[in-house]
């Protein structure tokens, strides 16, 4: 472990944020660096200005810091992507690629892509299955589908260790999402916390999958640490915490928060969201390397508002 010279890509971002803090508890503040195209207001520990999209300024990096893993999470989302199709995929692909390629010119041991619930669309009722056709709606869903093919491909011809989840909608209070169709469930808790009526872009009745940061971040790093003769799934891991809709969000928040208001506008993100799945079948996860989730949506609702309760005092 101590040999372990980790590089996050888009580590300011909502996952790179805490996912960075949690990789430093564990291998040490020197063997992880943190590496954005945006500067962070903080900066702690090693920092890299670096825009992926430049597959030589990765390479510097990775050959300067004698990185031995990299977790890509730089990726423009689903409701921003729509805006910029081409762009969104142009970014989403040439990164991963500069990623593919410098892991293996300089044998990085193992890589970590972040996949999503987008990689599902029509023909899917209900739950999804770990094995689901994927019909993405949205440029981002199939830049991941795209993205899973590759990750197979560079393991089964080169052997490189890739390892992926299929990210339901993540909760979390440490910074603000961007750009995604979940992100409503992050931005009521703000605006429940500070006395203000929410307006949701979604129906009141839409079912997501969701998961609490917690969770996303204990899911990622036990993936990268199971034992390679465990991972079975090579594109991309299904994986489930919670599955609610904004009704029954307001609902808990109520349960705090008892004057909580909230109305409903359905925008283009609606459309989206009803092409994804209420729900993943997460039973591989759980059986491969033993993913359990300890958030459910009491649970998450109780740290949200306490978290923000702080930040906002
Ligand atoms: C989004 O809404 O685009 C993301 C995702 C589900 O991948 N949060």
């Amino acid at each position: 472990m101590a040999n372990e010279h980790i590089l996050v890509i888009g580590a300011n971002g909502q996952i790179g944020s805490v996912l960075v803090a949690y990789l430093r508890d564990i291998y040490g503040e020197s063997h992880v660096v943190a590496g954005d195209i945006r500067i962070p207001e903080q900066e702690q520990g090693i920092f890299v200005r670096l825009d992926a999209t430049d597959a030589n300024a990765l390479a510097a990096v990775v050959a300067q810091y004698k990185i031995t893993q990299i977790y890509h999470l730089a990726a423009i989302l689903s409701a921003n992507g729509e805006k910029e199709p081409l762009k969104t995929w142009d970014i989403n692909m040439q990164t991963y690629f500069n990623v593919l390629e410098v892991a293996r010119e300089y044998r990085i041991a193992k890589v970590f892509y972040p996949s999503s619930i987008a990689v599902f669309g029509s023909g899917i009722e209900g739950t999804a299955l770990q094995e689901a056709p994927l019909h993405p709606t949205t440029v981002y869903g199939i830049s991941k589908v795209a993205g899973e093919n590759w990750s197979q491909y560079y393991h089964s011809r080169y052997g490189l260790d890739i390892r992926s989840l299929r990210f339901p909608g993540i909760i979390s209070h440490q910074s603000a999402p961007g750009g995604g169709t979940t992100d409503y469930a992050v931005d009521i808790y703000h605006q429940a916390v500070k006395g203000i009526p929410f307006t949701c872009f979604l129906a009141s009745d839409t079912r997501l999958p969701m998961i609490y940061i917690d969770d996303a971040i204990h899911a990622t790093v036990n993936l990268m640490e199971a034992e390679a003769n465990k991972i079975t799934i090579r594109n991309s891991y299904n994986l489930a915490a919670m599955s609610f809709s904004p009704r029954e969000i307001a609902h808990t928040i109520r349960e705090y928060l008892p004057n909580f208001e909230i109305g409903y506008q359905p925008d283009f993100r609606q459309s989206i969201a009803d092409s994804w799945p209420d729900d993943l079948d997460d039973t591989a996860a759980r059986t491969d390397w033993g993913w359990r989730p300890a958030y459910d949506l009491d649970k998450t609702t109780r740290e949200m508002i306490g978290a923000l309760n702080q930040k906002y005092q």
